[in-house]
């Protein structure tokens, strides 16, 4: 009876010690005291050992040791799971939001790009991309502008350096009319088409300049197209694009390419023409050039200018997109700057 009373006072100190909480160390007390072949079963066998008049003291002891180690096999479980993070905890809850994927969104330049496509694209228009780098066959002497022209000056336009063998100048185009001239040759008319992209032109940067910015230029050619045409086809667009409350005017211009030429503006869409910074109180706001092709061009692209005429017009993308969504720095389309950038969605 000694021996089993120290033995479980051995026992108990042993157990007392065990702070070991996690979860294979908390299983393997299990084993050791409570298992199968545990020390609990074995010590509960020796009671067959104790004689009659002690077997009622004996009991009482090992059952005490029993709840004991019990007990302790509880604490040390709790334990476990909490410093696990609890059974809970660790299954996933599966009705939790999923994380959020950040979406990029579209830059404002080409928000523009695509709703000014868009609505020429509805009256039939194709779209036509082309070279950024081009000889000056196809940026100015097919547009009559020959190799006397002041636009070709180096202070306007970015020369690329292709070495002294090269035959043509090279040079970073300063409109996208490169790319109608290449519709043109290629001779299949009638032509209906629009040109979006980036062009150069060498301008000291400011808020309000910069030496690249991007366009939308248009060119219509068939059999008996004229004036009136034009003027239909950019009321549509300009109804489309500002609303159809604006007004409109043409003014008498000059470009080398078009004869006769305009300017067309359209009834300040921010103060509704009664004058305001953005139209400078005149109450009207240019937004495009235009005019008949003049017949050089379309003779230089081998197209008969007895046969065809054409309308062509051109407008920058910046402009339009600074005023719609209130940008007040040219500089901020280039930067990439994300807190800038991410203003813009796909809706807007
Ligand atoms: C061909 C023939 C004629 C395109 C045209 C304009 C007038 C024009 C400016 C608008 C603002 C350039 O970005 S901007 O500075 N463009 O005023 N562009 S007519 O005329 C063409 C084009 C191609 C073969």
């Amino acid at each position: 009876m000694q021996d089993l009373v120290q033995k479980l006072q051995i026992y108990k100190s042993e157990i007392g010690e065990y702070t070991a909480t996690d979860e294979p160390s908390v299983e393997a007390f299990r084993i050791k005291w409570l298992g199968s072949k545990g020390l609990v079963k074995t010590v509960m066998g020796a009671m067959k050992d104790v004689p009659v008049e002690q077997k009622k003291e004996a009991g009482q002891l090992l059952n005490d040791f029993k709840l004991f180690v019990e007990a302790k096999f509880s604490d040390l479980k709790e334990a476990a799971t909490a410093s696990s993070g609890g059974a809970e905890k660790a299954r996933p809850d599966l009705s939790l939001p999923g994380d959020t994927i950040a979406l990029g969104s579209r830059h404002p330049i080409t928000l523009m790009r695509n709703k000014i496509i868009s609505i020429f694209q509805r009256l039939g228009f194709a779209v036509a991309e082309g070279p950024e780098i081009e000889d000056d066959w196809h940026n100015f002497t097919a547009l009559n502008m020959p190799a006397h022209h002041p636009a070709r000056d180096m202070q306007d336009t970015f020369y690329v350096d292709a070495g002294s063998n090269s035959a043509v100048d090279w040079l970073l185009r300063t409109h996208t009319s490169n790319t109608q001239i290449r519709v043109m040759e290629k001779g299949v008319l009638p032509i209906r088409v629009i040109c979006p992209g980036r062009v150069y032109r060498n301008e000291t940067i400011s808020a309000r300049s910069h030496c690249f910015f991007h366009q939308v230029e248009g060119l219509y050619i068939d059999e008996n197209v004229s004036f009136a045409d034009l003027k239909q086809t950019l009321y549509f667009f300009v109804k489309e694009m500002y609303g159809g409350d604006v007004r409109v005017r043409f003014r008498p211009s000059y470009f080398p390419f078009t004869e006769p030429s305009a300017e067309m503006d359209v009834s300040c869409f921010i103060c509704g023409g009664k004058g305001c910074n953005i139209c400078k109180k005149t109450g009207w706001v240019e937004i495009l050039g235009c005019g008949m092709i003049h017949p050089n061009v379309l003779q230089n692209c081998g197209i008969d200018p007895e046969k065809y005429t054409g309308f062509a017009f051109g407008m920058g993308v910046e402009r339009p997109a600074m005023l719609k969504y209130g940008i007040n720095d040219i500089r901020l389309f280039s930067e990439n700057d994300v807190r800038f950038l991410r203003q813009f969605t796909s809706a807007t």
